[in-house]
């Protein structure tokens, strides 16, 4: 009888014990796919009321995201998935990702506190064998100085002997959580082959994407660089806008021609730039690098796209100034708060720069947004006696009320329109009675 031959243990039965540290806006999604895919799944926390939330099957993520809600009542029943706050729950775990957040600071420092105190408590919890995935954004040499250094000195543990390292960056977007986690290629750095490994044959069989491997440090630098490259993109087609404006011309016109030129793909002009990554990523970028090189283009594009709301206040005083009116007897109506359109996500948002401008100006301002709760309000009520419209999100809403709608809201006899977002176009605005300012198109 032919003595049966045991199969090897292959990476296609690498179905490792799991858990996800820090449940939030990125590390839910990434759990609870895991867990739906049939792995054992521990979702820590240290927010109590978070954990007892996702155990009852609520969504604690605010927000329109598709697939959330079903996702977090289905696997709030199953066995093999649990959010809790106790860190020994991490003591089995063959594979540990983190995703807590790591803010910028207002000196454009990382602040990595969240971070540190994550890598204690699985350097204190985790066993021998075990591999923890980094997926937060971070600067480049975090791994090494932060992340490497945070573990191995609070548990001995010896990397590639002891214990397996990477780090695969998130790709997540509001509104897209689960959508970029299952469509959006992936990096992963690590600090050996059977750690790349690990994450790549992982994450390509569960989550249905490609995942390329390098070492820690360029993933490091290529996360922060592609989110950079981004608002560096963005900062110019600002600047084109504010020359579009000096010399008279179109900076849509502009751009769409300029657009036709092969190789060339000029971004959006706007209110200003948003959203929990692309304003912060640029500072991670240079963070790693800071006493070694100073870095010119990089904050400079940071500070093109943060003066943009302050251009938006110019543009204000503009139009109050060709209708003969004062600063401070108009009222200005801003519509949008979110940083992005048709998404109720706040952070960072342009918006909250031109409400501190009008507040030290002392001008009287109402806003709207109907995503965001607090600025929910009845659009007609709120611009029916206001003298100034200012488009800083391009919610659908905005574009469906249209010109005759707004223009029919307000009472003002010479009502200024200024079009943060190319959200309405100028010669329609001005049939309608606007005086219309748009960002590069004034
Ligand atoms: N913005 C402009 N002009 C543009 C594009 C964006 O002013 O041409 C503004 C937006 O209004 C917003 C801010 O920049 O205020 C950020 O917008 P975003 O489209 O970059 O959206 P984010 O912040 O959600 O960025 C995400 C990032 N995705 C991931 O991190 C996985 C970013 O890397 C993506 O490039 C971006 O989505 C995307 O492509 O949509």
């Amino acid at each position: 009888m032919p003595v049966k031959k045991v199969a090897k243990k292959s990476t296609k039965d690498f179905k490792p014990k799991m858990a996800v540290v820090g449940i939030g806006y990125v590390g839910l999604p990434v759990a609870l796919i895991f867990a739906k895919a049939g792995y054992d799944m521990v979702g820590f926390d240290v927010d109590q009321a978070r954990v007892d939330r996702i155990n009852a099957g609520e969504n604690p993520i605010k927000g329109r995201e598709p697939g959330m809600d079903e996702l977090v009542k289905s696997m709030a029943k199953k066995k093999n998935f649990i959010a809790t706050t106790d860190p020994t729950k991490l003591a089995d775990r063959d594979m540990i990702l983190v995703a807590v957040q790591t803010p910028v600071e207002g000196n454009h420092e990382p602040k990595y506190e969240h971070l540190r105190s994550a890598l204690k408590t699985i350097a204190k919890n985790m066993k021998r064998g075990a591999q923890i995935v980094i997926e937060s954004t971070i600067a480049p040499t975090t791994m090494e100085r932060v992340v490497r250094t945070s573990i191995e000195h609070e548990n001995g543990f010896e990397i590639n002997k002891d214990y397996l390292l990477s780090n695969c960056p998130e790709r997540v977007m509001p509104g897209r959580l689960i959508y970029n986690l299952t469509h959006y290629n992936r990096l992963v750095g690590a600090y050996n082959d059977k750690a790349g490994q690990n994450v790549k044959k992982l994450y390509e069989k569960v989550l249905g994407i490609e995942v390329d491997v390098t070492d820690s440090l360029t993933a490091e630098i290529v996360k922060s660089g592609e989110n950079t490259y981004r608002d560096v993109q963005i900062a110019f087609a600002n600047e084109m806008a504010l020359l579009c404006e000096a010399y008279g011309a179109n900076v849509w016109k502009v751009r769409e021609l300029l657009n036709k030129c092969p190789g060339r793909a000029m971004h959006l002009p706007g209110a200003g730039v948003g959203g929990h990554c692309i304003p912060k990523d640029g500072w991670l970028l240079v963070y790693g690098a800071k006493d070694l090189i100073t870095t010119k283009m990089i904050p400079l594009a940071r500070s093109i796209n943060n003066f943009m709301p302050q251009h938006m206040f110019d543009l204000i005083q503009m139009g109050v100034a060709k209708t003969g009116q004062s600063m401070d007897k108009v009222k200005v109506a801003v519509l949008g708060y979110a940083y992005d359109a048709n998404s109720d996500d706040a952070r960072n948002t342009p918006t909250s720069d031109l409400v501190e401008i009008l507040k030290r100006e002392n001008v009287r301002y109402v806003l709207h947004d109907p995503y965001v709760e607090e600025y929910n309000i009845n659009l007609d009520k709120a611009v029916k006696d206001v003298d100034v419209l200012v488009l800083m999100t391009a919610h659908d809403e905005y574009g469906k009320v249209g010109l005759k709608g707004l223009r029919k809201l307000l009472k003002a006899k010479n009502p200024i329109l200024v079009d943060g977002r190319n959200v309405f176009d100028k010669a329609k605005a001005e049939k309608e009675g606007f005086v219309y300012l748009g960002v590069g198109n004034i």
